[in-house]
């Protein structure tokens, strides 16, 4: 009888737990910006009280992988796979015959099946063509440029002088060349603007920030404040800008129900990001581990950090979790649904292995198991060791010591897994969108 009566309370029990909890979600997405740039992951020199705040009211993770520039970095968040999977390139540059395929399936649209208002506010960069912009991939609203800030009018490149820089609103250029100093206080009055207006709604807002990319503006109230110079002004006001996005998902009570990330595309362009070796553009660490934050008031234990491996191709998984989207089961994707580090207390590895492609020509250049991580040769030293230098990032996190010498087994294990894993993507690897084609 005990036995009968216990069932319907473990299976109502059951089918709440299961039920999504369709969060918000904020995600700031920040250009060029390294792991060591914030107070959170050992950043001395600029004040950030804001992340600072976040990092205590939230979950810091220290092994948060993106790529080693722009566009490629985009794309896996975008999609969720390596940008290898969905052919996109290290960077787009404007007029570009290419973009993002429309066929893909973006994190946008996998919040839009779920009734979400959607945003970006910021950098794009998978195509400046109309048919490759946010508006076409599952954002409702899109302002901000559609590539980098450096890629002025006039410039020279293989297709030619670039176009004035443009500024759009929904798919019209409604600037060009705009005071870059404004950048980031009007992408987060657009932010703040966007979230009183859903406020009655699920929403995801994607805020990729301009900055902190070169050519480096901040705006009068920050620049020449900092202790660091132009990029120590940038970044404080990016911090601004965390604090603005905080404080009115407070003023509306909204903050409870909102998920927030703070992360960003790729490595410091020139600068250390101490204790990691290397910066943009390289696949050392430095080129491609990003300082991360995330915030989820009762669900994301606070003031605490997590070391297991994640990275921008895990959050469409977890994001479909999350807002209880269906995904197609035929469509293959490269990350996990990671939302046990987000809400668990102490959480078991959800992916030991992260592969690291190229920014140039997109090529395999390293692997990491677990603590392991292998070379596979390729361009020179900026971006790449030799061929199978062979690192453990638990003991030696900066990648001074090459140990392959003392390790061959492992030396053979992760070589011949990195060539089955980059062997299944290149055979199902899924065609970039075409300007021309039908
Ligand atoms: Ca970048």
């Amino acid at each position: 009888m005990k036995f009968l009566a216990f069932i319907p309370i473990l299976a109502a029990g059951f089918l709440a737990a299961a039920e999504p909890l369709r969060p918000n979600v904020v995600l700031f997405f920040i250009d060029d910006m390294g792991y060591a740039d914030i107070g959170p992951f050992g950043n001395k020199d600029v004040r950030t009280p804001h992340l600072d705040k976040l990092a205590t009211q939230g979950r810091k993770f220290t092994s948060y992988y993106a790529t080693p520039v722009c566009s490629m970095s985009r794309a896996s968040l975008m999609t969720g796979c390596y940008n290898t999977r969905v052919s996109i390139p290290g960077v787009l540059f404007p007029g570009d015959k290419i973009g993002l395929n429309p066929a893909e399936t973006t994190i946008a649209e996998v919040f839009k099946s779920k009734g979400y208002a959607t945003t970006c506010i910021g950098k794009w960069h998978l195509g400046d063509a109309p048919q490759f912009l946010p508006t076409r991939q599952g954002f409702d609203e899109y302002f901000g440029l559609p590539y980098s800030n450096d890629m002025l009018g006039g410039r020279k490149h293989g297709n030619g002088p670039m176009p004035p820089l443009p500024l759009y609103r929904g798919e019209t250029v409604i600037e060009t060349e705009p005071d870059q100093s404004q950048f980031t206080r009007r992408y987060t009055e657009e932010a703040v603007k966007f979230i009183k207006a859903k406020k009655d709604q699920p929403f995801f807002l994607y805020l990729p920030h301009t900055m902190i990319h070169e050519p480096l503006a901040a705006s009068a109230d920050f620049k020449g404040k900092s202790k660091a110079g132009p990029i120590g002004d940038t970044i404080e006001e990016i911090d601004w800008s965390v604090g603005q996005v905080l404080a009115v998902l407070d003023e509306l009570k909204l903050a409870d129900n909102t998920l927030v990330i703070f992360t960003s595309d790729n490595g410091a362009d020139r600068r250390p990001a101490p204790p990691l070796r290397g910066s943009k553009a390289s696949c050392f660490e430095g080129g491609v581990r990003e300082p991360c934050l995330m915030r989820w008031p009762g669900k994301i234990p606070a003031g605490t950090t997590c070391d297991q491996i994640l990275g921008n191709i895990d959050l469409l998984p977890t994001f479909a979790k999350l807002s209880g989207a269906t995904l197609d089961p035929d469509r293959l994707l490269d990350g996990k649904d990671i939302s046990s580090l987000l809400t668990e207390a102490s959480p078991a590895a959800v992916r030991d292995t992260h592969l690291y492609y190229g920014g140039g020509m997109s090529k395999l250049m390293a692997i990491r198991q677990g603590d392991w991580k292998l070379f596979l040769g390729g361009k020179g030293p900026k971006e790449s060791a030799p061929n199978n230098a062979l690192y453990n990032l638990k003991e030696d996190l900066g990648e001074t010591t090459d140990v392959s010498a003392a390790h061959p087994d492992i030396v053979n294990r992760l070589r011949e897994e990195a060539a089955r894993r980059d062997a299944e993507i290149l055979a199902h690897k899924r065609p970039v969108g075409k300007l021309d084609a039908p």
